[in-house]
């Protein structure tokens, strides 16, 4: 098989960039190692950036988003006993949407499916070659049969444990890492939304998260060790500690249901530089891993393939490289200043190991800055509600 830009991975990412690469006049064809059920029910990320919304919208995608969505215009942050709203339309003029991850996957396959895009799916030992070649190469098996691919360029929209970034020589990379001892156990209830907007509880006991996926489904997270088994958190224990570490308003309370979902996913900080080997160009959770905490890691994943689509127009259009020879950069000062972001609301809000009793009052006295701060509030909006996707 021939194609102009191959793709390993249809998460959001790769299925992003087949999709602009699409209404570039660019061809595509995805390789992905699940089956299409398995991707459309992988329930992950929540929040969209303003940015990310506009990308969808742009891209003919925002139908469904636009009745479906629910646009939150802040936060509330709870500690000390109390909660405390950071308003970002009044701080910033902007807001977020709450959509699910696997809500834009679907949007983008019946997209891609809809203009007869090639994906293929459940295909095995995906490996790439030639990468500093022109013409770089995806294999994979399917149905017992080897399959090759050539290819001008390989998008590795693998995630983070995908085969692309590992295929990279050995010295070319610099990989920049901080790994926690905890761990988010998230569930979704079948339980309506008490809070009309998100609560980031710092709690003795531990982080908690109240989020949402529709008005009558609930998304809740709490903090527990990283070795955990989700088999030692019976219903009971869960709800338990969510009403222990949430409800701190008076008269709040969250409201239980049967949980739909459940699991446990480790905490990371990750970079790799540059995100291009030859015709290899990494994006999304191949490139970078950002906890959690500032609800980021599929907003970053839209602005590199936003930044890759446009330097492969780029390149299709009018020869030209200087957008493909710059992809990394344009893409890893983002990716730095969302570290620095998702890093600190992890700081803030979690209970550390070896955290001493100042180290609790430091975390204490930042909480009580931001929302007491009009220029530490607007810092921590501006920054939730997305960069300018120039930075
Ligand atoms: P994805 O979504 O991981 O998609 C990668 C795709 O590549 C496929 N793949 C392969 N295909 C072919 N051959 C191979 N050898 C392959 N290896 C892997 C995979 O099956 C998959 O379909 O990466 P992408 O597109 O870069 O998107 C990034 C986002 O998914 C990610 O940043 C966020 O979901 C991170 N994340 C969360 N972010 C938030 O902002 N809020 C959250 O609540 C949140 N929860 C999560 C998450 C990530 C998780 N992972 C990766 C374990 C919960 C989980 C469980
Ligand atoms: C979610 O709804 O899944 C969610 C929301 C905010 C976060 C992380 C996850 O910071």
């Amino acid at each position: 098989m021939r194609t102009q830009v191959g793709i390993v991975g249809a998460g959001p990412a790769g299925l992003l960039l087949s999709h602009l690469l699409h209404l570039a006049g660019i061809g595509s064809v995805i390789v992905e190692s699940r089956s299409r059920a398995h991707v459309e029910a992988r329930i992950r990320a929540g929040v969209l950036e303003q940015g990310t919304v506009d990308t969808l919208v742009e891209s003919g995608l925002g139908e469904r988003l636009a009745r479906e969505g629910l646009v939150h215009r802040g936060i509330h942050l709870s500690f000390g006993g109390a909660r405390h709203a950071i308003d970002f339309e009044q701080l910033t003029g902007h807001s977020v949407t709450i959509y699910g991850q696997h809500e834009v996957v679907k949007d983008l396959l019946d997209a891609r499916t809809r203009a007869g895009a090639d994906i293929v799916f459940e295909v095995e030992e995906t490996s790439v070659y030639d990468l500093d070649s022109e013409r770089p190469v995806i294999r994979y098996r399917k149905d017992g049969q080897d399959q090759e691919i050539v290819c001008d360029f390989i998008a590795g929209c693998d995630g983070y444990h995908g085969v692309c970034r590992p295929s990279i020589p050995p010295g070319v990379l610099r990989i920049f890492e901080r790994t926690y001892t905890f761990a988010w156990l998230g569930i979704l209830a079948d339980a309506p939304a008490t809070s009309d907007e998100l609560v980031y509880a710092n709690h003795e006991r531990g982080f908690a998260l109240y989020s949402m996926r529709s008005p009558e489904l609930t998304r809740l997270y709490l903090q527990c060790r990283a070795d955990e088994d989700i088999a030692d958190w019976p219903d009971e224990r869960i709800w338990d500690e969510l009403h222990r570490r949430l409800e701190t308003d008076a008269g709040w309370r969250v409201a239980e249901g049967p949980i739909l979902q459940r699991g446990i996913t480790p905490l990371r900080s990750v970079v790799v530089e540059p995100m291009r080997y030859g015709r290899l160009y990494l994006a999304g959770d191949a490139a970078h891993i950002v906890p959690p905490t500032g609800a980021k890691g599929l907003n970053l994943a839209v602005a590199d393939v936003r930044v890759l689509a446009k330097a492969l127009a780029s390149f299709y259009r009018a020869g030209r490289t200087a957008l493909l020879d710059a992809y990394s950069a344009t893409c890893l000062e983002r990716t730095w200043r969302v570290q620095r972001f998702s890093w600190w609301m992890t700081a803030m809000l979690h209970r550390f190991d070896a955290s001493t009793e100042f180290d609790r009052q430091i975390q204490l006295a930042e909480l009580s800055y931001v929302t007491s701060s009009r220029a530490a509030a607007r810092s921590l909006a501006e920054n939730y509600v997305g960069l300018p996707l120039s930075v």
